[in-house]
């Protein structure tokens, strides 16, 4: 909402814009734009991209084709950390061919181990094998839904790390050669690779740990030259952190690191992206306060986060000392099925971790969204709960409490038949009937759960 200009880059459907380099270039062009701006989905990670921008004499703001080459391919990007002296899971660096020879590297690794696609992240094409017998098996599924996800069926495997955290360093990169480390964020609050909560920094590490994962990530950005913002991440269990993948744009929770820095860390992408040095040293970076960030979807959490839809007829924003609402929804949106179901992100600051969760939950209570369902009621339940408070977190927090989401395996059925529904709803409307005019009474037919929770529409209970 904050742009100058706006440019018609074609159809929702994704596929036919969002992700449509030929389009996208010739808008630029057309725009008379001196850069672009990759933003964090779609085309931000892919190497073709960042080239096609380059190949047409614009900046790319983010880093070179070959550094996000690099980090894409999971076993050379293993490869290159283990090379620069960056701690990573135990296991391969190289695809493996066939289950027999898995069944060979897996005794060295030692069981549980887990199966994973070379091309690609996010959990497609995982598999944790706990016994030999389970290998053959899990190897052909592996390699069946990595081709599907990503055209490449390499697999590779390492030790299963069981209840892991997941800790990410920010990295800053110039074109001199110069990078820093901007401390750290506590993901591990997610729900099927979606992360739902982030926090800076994180309850768990120590002054000593937060220094020794800080060099490594940039040791990591060094070794693929990394220029711009980055992120390293990392699993940490037992004392040990070992790193994940390197996440080649800016994230979605990059606020809880300006706030704990005090850095504008989209400023300091465009200066870098037009040459400027960074201006400060590893030594002058400060981390103050605690930040936290609740991500608020249109998702029934308490339906197996079914997805939602609908116009927004009201929104009350929260304000007020360290509360901040970084979001692209007004009154009058539409949200569709078209896109993440990503609303907002409403992040608090305050000097300590108890206040800013203190903070949260006043914030998450000011904040009304009516006209569609959304998780606000979730993260309350979550500020309030002993374990998060305690900061006793792990990537399996949803599942270990289950009660915040009060989700049961009918929901998440239901949630899928209706996710269906709905998707056969907006193909209908897009390749059928003239689009049925948003606003006037109440919600388009097919856009209201019909196991909307009682109390709709002032606000969901
Ligand atoms: C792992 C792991 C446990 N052990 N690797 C998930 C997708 C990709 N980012 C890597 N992931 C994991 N790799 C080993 N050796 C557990 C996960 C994982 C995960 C990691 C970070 C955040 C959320 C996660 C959710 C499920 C599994």
């Amino acid at each position: 909402m904050e742009a100058d200009e706006a440019h018609l880059i074609g159809p929702a459907a994704s596929a036919e814009s969002y992700l449509r380099i030929d389009t996208l270039l010739r808008v630029a062009e057309r725009a008379g734009a001196e850069a672009v701006h990759p933003g964090y989905g779609f085309l931000a990670e892919r190497a073709p991209f960042s080239k096609a921008v380059r190949d047409a004499g614009l900046t790319f703001v983010g880093p070179t084709p070959e550094t996000i080459a690099a980090m894409g391919d999971k076993t050379e990007a293993r490869q290159r950390m283990q090379a620069a002296g960056v701690p990573i899971v135990p296991g391969l660096t190289e695809a493996v061919e066939d289950p027999e020879e898995a069944m060979v590297h897996a005794e060295d690794i030692g069981y549980p181990v887990l199966l994973k696609a070379a091309a690609g992240g996010g959990g497609k094409g995982m598999r944790v094998v706990a016994t030999p017998e389970d290998l053959p098996g899990a190897f052909e599924g592996a390699r069946r839904e990595a081709l599907a996800a990503f055209g490449d069926g390499s697999v590779y495997l390492e030790r299963y790390l069981d209840r892991p955290r997941h800790v990410e360093i920010q990295v800053l990169g110039d074109q001199h050669g110069r990078v820093v480390h901007l401390g750290e964020r506590e993901c591990s609050i997610q729900r099927r690779h979606q992360k739902l909560v982030e926090e800076a920094p994180s309850p768990v590490l120590s002054p000593e740990e937060r220094e020794a994962m800080g060099q490594a990530a940039v040791r990591a950005a060094e070794a693929v030259d990394y220029e711009g913002a980055g992120t390293v991440e990392f699993l940490y269990q037992d004392g040990e952190f070992f790193f994940l993948e390197m996440n080649t744009r800016l994230q979605v929770e990059h606020p809880v690191t300006e706030l704990v820095t005090g850095l504008d860390l989209v400023a300091w992408q465009l200066r870098v992206a037009s040459g400027e040095p960074l201006d400060f040293a590893q030594d002058d970076v400060r981390l103050e306060g605690h930040a936290i960030e609740c991500r608020i979807t249109s998702e029934d959490a308490f339906q197996g986060f079914l997805p939602s839809t609908g116009t927004v007829r009201r929104l009350d924003l929260p304000s007020g000392p360290g509360v901040r609402w970084d979001g692209g929804i007004q009154e009058g949106f539409d949200v569709s099925l078209h896109y993440d179901p990503l609303l907002g992100k409403l992040i608090t600051y305050a000097p300590t971790r108890a206040e800013a969760i203190r903070r949260m939950g006043r914030a998450l209570d000011e904040l009304v969204v009516v006209g569609l369902e959304t998780c606000t009621a979730f993260h309350a339940r979550v500020m309030d709960e002993p374990d998060f408070q305690a900061g006793d977190l792990t990537i399996r927090y949803l599942e270990e409490h289950p009660d915040l989401a009060d989700g049961d395996a009918d929901a998440e059925v239901r949630a899928a038949a209706v996710t269906a529904a709905l998707l056969e709803e907006a193909h209908r409307q897009r390749h059928q009937a003239p689009r049925i005019a948003s606003g006037g009474g109440g919600a388009a037919p097919g856009t209201m759960s019909p196991w909307r929770r009682s109390g709709w529409p002032w606000r969901a209970s």
